[in-house]
């Protein structure tokens, strides 16, 4: 990794010392403007993917779904020991385990690096027993709200859904907001749409097999392209938003660490962007308020979310 991404840009240092969101800095208050400013008709979609669907949880291999568990529920009151509240009050309660990255979920920035140092220089040691710097925390303390853009490759490229390794670049991108009619401009929340993970949902076990998945490629120009766009936010429908190995060098996810570690460009992945690309397919708007927030969780590597994008 260090090798492949030697001379590639970081914005360490540009928001100060201390920072912990990176990129969300772009997304000023006149970028929440610009996005309100796409809302045309007040439809809300929500992205986040049902915790336990009955079809199943996608998540990365190694990770599993949660598990949720009723701990109070009219039953409880079949036995002699059940709460008693003045009144005759019955309640249900239950509680989940989960893997904060096992459903739609944001990054913190400190979720990967290289070379024993995460994002803005620190050291990974910070990251052991809970990530005393550049956790969740902060993100989900101030939120992500500008204007978000949905590209639907997968339309793009006229299929279903993209498939196993499939790649594209930061130019395919360009293409596919054009032929959307619009542009990619400088800060906006990039939504991608591969609807990678429809063949989980039709394969079963099998999907497991051959794991790559489909996504954006490494290469130096695709990430400058990032840092001179300036782009917050990277949100995508598979488990880790690019290609899972590089083609040309066979490591594993160099975009998290180009991206999220040296840029401070925070990912956000597993959305379900159906519903929103079929409405922008019929209407044509591409273009929308988008807004999320992770669960605060303190120390976490990364946490759940339902964003929504507010057409
Ligand atoms: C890994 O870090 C492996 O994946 P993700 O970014 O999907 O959480």
């Amino acid at each position: 990794m260090s090798e492949l991404l030697r001379d590639a840009p970081k914005n360490w240092g540009k928001w100060g010392d201390d920072d912990e969101v990176g990129a969300l800095n772009y997304l000023t208050p006149a970028e929440v403007l610009r996005g309100v400013a796409h809302v045309r008709s007040g439809t809300v979609f929500t992205l986040q993917r049902l915790i336990n669907d009955p079809k199943g949880d996608p998540c990365w291999p190694g990770r599993t779904p949660a598990e949720r568990t009723m701990i109070v529920d009219e039953s409880t009151w079949d036995g002699d020991d059940a709460p008693a509240f003045p009144g005759g009050l019955h309640y249900a309660d239950d509680k989940i385990n989960a893997f904060l990255q096992g459903s739609t979920q944001y990054d913190a920035l400190g979720h990967v690096w290289y070379d024993g140092t995460i994002w803005n220089g620190h050291d990974a040691r910070t990251t052991v027993g809970g990530l005393d710097i550049a956790s969740v925390e902060p993100i989900a303390e101030r939120g992500v709200v500008g204007r978000g853009v949905l590209l639907d490759i997968a339309r793009f490229r006229g299929k279903e859904h993209l498939d196993n390794g499939e790649t594209f670049t930061h130019e395919d991108l360009e293409a596919c907001a054009k032929a959307q009619g619009h542009t990619i401009e400088p800060h906006d929340v990039l939504l991608i749409r591969t609807n990678f993970l429809k063949l989980f949902f039709d394969r079963g076990e099998e999907f497991y097999q051959d794991f790559v998945e489909p996504g954006l490629t490494y290469s130096p120009e695709l990430v400058r392209w990032f840092a001179d766009r300036e782009i917050p936010n990277l949100v995508t429908d598979t488990m880790a938003n690019e290609v899972t190995y590089e083609p040309a060098t066979g490591i594993a996810l160099p975009l998290h660490c180009a991206l999220m570690r040296n840029l401070g460009v925070t990912l956000t992945e597993i959305c379900d962007l159906e519903k929103l690309a079929a409405s922008c397919a019929e209407d044509g708007q591409y273009t929308f308020l988008y807004a999320a927030a992770p669960l605060k969780v303190h120390r976490a590597a990364g946490s759940p979310v339902n964003p929504l994008a507010i057409k």
